[in-house]
């Protein structure tokens, strides 16, 4: 990556970190529906992933998926009208957080079904091959969805048919509260793909270059009409699994332990020592996109409910 590449994914990492912290306080005062989860501390993985993409590549998401649909270039405003419900969100209010989706921008869908993005990449990528198209999908997914039999059979299909798609596993060493360690037959996900002849790498998921040089070779691959890849990312799982879960499963320490690997201080700090970032430069973009943040609020909250009587529609079958 570029100087200039690795300030913008900072700032693309930034953004969607303020924006997790905003949520998790304003869920605290009770108006944001549902369930969320947040993806603090897995930024370099979105931003070095979705960096290697084209602005027409596809992506599937999971639960875990505002990082995700920022990086993909969606936009704030209908994000977070989206998380209130609102019909001036990015789905009209009907998905939330756990099922916002921007298709103008290539990013099919979050998911609250585990496992369950996977192969709607795999089919976003058959589409690509049929119509010639050029795109790569990429699937976003946990190391706990990869113990579900719906990514087995896709890294099956998507091997004998050669089908441009790349496998991303967010490995945070938890699914809820089992621990990888309990779960998993494998000790990396990344073994996983010998079994289905697709080459796997596993990196350090806090690591933003690292994670875009194991990207940029997977979507080129793809692209080239190579075939899929499995591409494994760990980084610690900072918070709970959800905005407020209790975390009674796991030590204070481990949780410690979790936050030591930050994506974000790490180059921050590279790129201050290398005099490429200064403190005032960080504070003005924190400030900028603090104040976006707002602005994003005061649009969410102004947007009219959906009318009840429009239930029905979107509705396909
Ligand atoms: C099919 C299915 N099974 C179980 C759940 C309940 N559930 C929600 S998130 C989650 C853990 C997923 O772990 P992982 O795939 O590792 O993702 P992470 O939350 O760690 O990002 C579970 C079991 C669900 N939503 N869908």
């Amino acid at each position: 990556m570029t100087d200039e590449e690795q300030l913008e994914g900072l700032l693309a990492m930034l953004r969607i970190r303020m924006f997790e912290d905003r949520v998790r306080t304003e869920f605290a005062k009770g108006g944001m529906p549902g369930f969320v989860h947040t993806y603090s501390g897995a930024e370099a993985i979105a931003v070095g992933v979705i960096g290697a993409l084209e602005p027409a590549d596809l992506i599937t998401s999971t639960h875990r998926g505002h990082g995700h649909c920022l990086a993909k270039g969606a936009p704030l405003d209908g994000i977070v009208a989206e998380l209130y419900g609102r019909e001036t969100g990015l789905c009209k209010g009907r998905g939330g957080s756990m099922h916002i989706a921007d298709f103008a921008n290539g990013m099919l869908g979050a998911n609250a079904i585990v496992g369950g993005g996977i192969a709607l990449a795999v089919g976003g990528a058959l589409a690509s091959q049929v119509l010639g198209d050029g795109r790569v999908a990429v699937a976003f997914f946990g190391d706990g969805a990869s113990n579900e039999g719906v990514f087995h059979e896709s890294l099956n299909l998507a091997s004998i048919w050669s089908l441009p798609v790349v496998f991303v596993c967010e490995n945070n060493g938890w699914a809820e509260s089992t621990p990888f360690s309990y779960a998993s037959s494998v000790s990396s996900i990344a073994e996983r793909g010998v079994a289905y002849s697709i080459p796997a790498v596993s990196v350090d998921g806090t690591d933003l270059t690292a994670v875009r040089a194991a990207a940029s070779a997977a979507v080129a691959r793809a692209r080239q009409g190579n075939g899929p890849s499995l591409l494994e990312c760990i980084a610690p799982r900072r918070e709970g699994h959800f905005v407020g879960d209790p975390e009674e499963y796991r030590g204070r320490e481990q949780a410690d332990q979790a936050r030591e690997s930050d994506p974000i201080d790490r180059l921050a700090e590279q790129l201050v020592a290398r005099g490429i970032l200064s403190a005032e430069a960080l504070n003005a973009m924190r400030k900028d996109w603090s104040g976006q943040l707002d602005r994003a609020y005061e649009f969410a909250l102004a947007g009219p409910w959906p009318d009840p009587l429009d239930v029905e529609r979107y509705v396909y079958s």
